[in-house]
C-alpha cells in the first residue's frame, strides 16, 4: 500500500466492518452493501482518487456531479481555513448577515443571467427546491391568485430526496417510499428522444415540440389558473443525462409566457460551467424566473445550495410580501459562502466555462462520436462536459437488451475494477468529469471506457445475452 493518508490507520477491511456496523449510506440496500463492503476512498488529486488500497481511479463523475474545479485546489482549502478561523459561523435571521454572505449574493448576480440580482441561501440542491416550493406559492398569494398551487414537472426528473424535492422529482422508486409525491405535484413525460421520439419515427427537433407540448397539455388539463410553475433541468442528469432537442426549451418558454406559469430551471447539475456556459439554461436557450443551484457552487468541497430569484418574483417578495416565513439555519453559511466566492473566482480566473465551450467540451464530443462506434453503443451524446452512451443489443435496429441482463451494471462493475467512475443509469453510460480535465486525460478517460465496453461486450457474447 503506497497511501500515507490517515486511512493507514486502519486496514480496509477495519474501514468496511465499521462502515457496515453503523453507516447508512443514501440511496443503499444496507445489507448488500455490508456484505460486500464499500470502496474507501481516501485521497484526491485533480479527477484522480485514491481508495484505502492505493488504487487510482479517474472520477468521470467529479464525485457527484459537484467537483467542477477539481480536487486538491488550494485557493478553496485556504478561503475555508481563513473563514473558519476568523467567523466560522455566524446566521443570517435575525437582522444580521456576514461579509462573505454578502459577497456572494453580489458575485453570483453577476455571473448570472441579467434576471437575476437576489438569492435565497439554503445548504443543499434539496433544500433549494423545497425553498422553490415555498416560494412560487407564496408569490401567487401574493398576487391575490391563491389557487395557482400546481407545479409540473417531468417524470424521470431529480429534483432531490426531502419531501418537495422528492416529489418534485420524477423517479417512481422514491415515491413508492413515504406516499410522495405531497399533493399538488403534477408530471408529463420527459422529452427522452430516443425513448419516445424515436419509436414513432419523429425526429429530434419534432419530437422536441411535441414533448413541451405535453407541458401545454397538462396547464390545459389542470387550469392554467391553478398552475403555479414549470421545473425542469435543462439536461437531465441523475436521469441519464438527458439532452433534450434545440426545439425543446424555447417551446417550453413560449408556453410558460403564454399561461403566465413561472419557469424554474433546476441548475444543480448544469450551474457553473457544465455545460459550456455558466449556466444550463443559456445553453438550451430559455430565460427562467428560478434557479435551483447547489453541487458546482462550491465544486463539492462544502455544502450549499440556493435559488436565484428573478426579477418577476423579486420584486413582488420584496415590495409586497412582508416577513418570508422560511429560511435554514445554514443560509448564507460564512464558510460555505467564502469557499463559493473562491471557487467562483477560480472557475473564472482558469476560464474554465471558455475551456468547456471550446476546447474539451468539444473535444469529448468528438471522442463519444468515435465510441458511437462500439458494437455495444446506439446512441452516444455529450453536452459541454456531460456525456451518455446508450448500451443496445442490436445497434442496427437499436433493440434493448434484456432488462433482467442489467447491461449497465455489468459495464459499471467493469469500470470499478479498471479504475474510472462511470454512473450506469438503466442502459444508459453516463459521465460528467471535472471540468479542468484536459485533452490528454479525456483521451486516457475514452480509453478506459472502451475497454470496459470491450469487457462488456465479452460478457455478452460468453453469456449469451446479444442472441
Ligand atoms: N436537483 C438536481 C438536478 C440534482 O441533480 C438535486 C437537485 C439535489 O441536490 P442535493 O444537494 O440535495 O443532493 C440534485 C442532486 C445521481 C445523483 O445518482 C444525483 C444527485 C444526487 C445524488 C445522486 O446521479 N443530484
Amino acid at each position: 500500500m503506497s497511501d500515507e493518508s490517515p486511512a493507514m490507520s486502519r486496514t480496509t477491511a477495519e474501514w468496511q466492518a465499521a462502515d457496515a456496523a453503523h453507516f447508512l449510506h443514501p440511496f443503499t440496500d444496507f445489507q448488500s452493501l455490508a456484505a460486500k463492503g464499500s470502496r474507501i476512498i481516501t485521497r484526491a488529486e485533480g479527477i484522480y482518487l485514491w481508495d484505502s488500497e492505493g488504487h487510482k481511479i479517474l472520477d468521470a463523475m467529479s464525485g457527484l456531479w459537484c467537483v467542477n474545479v477539481g480536487y486538491g485546489q488550494q485557493a478553496l482549502i485556504d478561503a475555508a481555513t481563513k473563514q473558519l478561523e476568523t467567523l466560522p459561523f455566524y446566521n443570517a435571521f435575525f437582522q444580521t448577515a456576514t461579509p462573505p454572505a454578502i459577497e456572494l449574493a453580489e458575485l453570483l448576480a453577476e455571473v448570472t443571467p441579467p434576471q437575476f440580482e437576489h438569492v435565497f441561501f439554503s445548504g443543499s440542491g434539496s433544500e433549494g427546491n423545497d425553498t422553490v416550493v415555498r416560494m412560487v406559492r407564496r408569490y401567487w398569494d401574493l398576487l391575490g391568485q391563491p389557487e395557482r398551487q400546481i407545479i409540473i414537472s417531468r417524470k424521470n426528473a431529480y429534483h432531490g430526496s426531502t419531501m418537495a424535492g422528492a416529489s418534485l422529482g420524477g423517479m417512481s422508486g422514491m415515491h413508492v417510499q413515504g406516499g410522495l409525491p405531497i399533493p399538488g405535484i403534477v408530471h408529463i413525460e420527459q422529452p427522452y428522444w430516443w425513448e419516445l421520439g424515436r419509436p414513432q419515427g419523429l425526429t429530434r427537433e419534432a419530437f422536441g415540440l411535441q414533448a413541451a407540448g405535453w407541458l401545454e397539455e397538462m396547464i390545459l388539463d389542470m387550469g392554467p389558473e391553478n398552475v403555479a410553475a414549470f421545473i425542469g433541468e435543462p439536461i437531465q442528469g441523475a436521469g441519464g443525462v438527458i439532452i433534450p432537442a434545440t426545439t425543446y426549451w424555447p417551446e417550453v418558454q413560449r408556453i410558460c409566457n403564454q399561461y403566465g406559469v413561472l419557469l424554474v430551471s433546476d441548475e444543480v447539475i448544469c450551474g457553473f460551467g457544465r455545460t459550456g456556459h455558466w449556466w444550463g439554461c443559456e445553453t438550451l436557450g430559455f430565460q427562467p424566473d428560478l434557479m435551483t443551484f447547489a453541487k458546482g457552487v462550491t465544486s463539492g468541497y462544502v455544502p450549499l445550495g440556493g435559488v436565484m430569484v428573478g426579477q418577476r418574483v423579486a420584486d413582488v417578495l420584496i415590495q409586497q410580501g412582508g416577513e418570508f416565513n422560511h429560511g435554514y439555519t445554514y443560509s448564507g453559511h460564512p464558510v460555505a459562502c467564502a469557499v463559493a466566492l473562491a471557487n467562483i473566482r477560480l472557475i473564472r480566473s482558469l476560464k474554465l466555462v471558455e475551456h468547456v465551450h471550446d476546447d474539451v467540451g468539444p473535444y469529448l464530443a468528438e471522442a463519444f462520436r468515435q465510441l458511437a462506434g462500439h458494437p455495444l453503443v446506439g446512441d452516444a451524446e455529450t453536452c459541454g462536459l456531460m456525456g451518455a452512451l446508450l448500451l443496445v443489443k442490436d445497434k442496427l435496429s437499436g433493440e434493448a437488451f434484456d432488462e433482467s441482463v442489467g447491461i449497465g451494471m455489468v459495464c459499471r462493475s467493469h469500470c470499478f475494477n479498471q479504475g474510472v467512475i462511470m454512473r450506469a443509469v438503466g442502459d444508459r453510460m453516463i459521465i460528467a468529469p471535472p471540468l479542468v480535465i484536459t485533452r490528454n486525460q479525456i483521451d486516457d478517460m475514452v480509453a478506459l471506457i472502451r475497454r470496459c465496453l470491450d469487457l462488456t461486450l465479452a460478457d455478452a457474447q460468453r453469456e449469451g445475452w446479444l442472441r
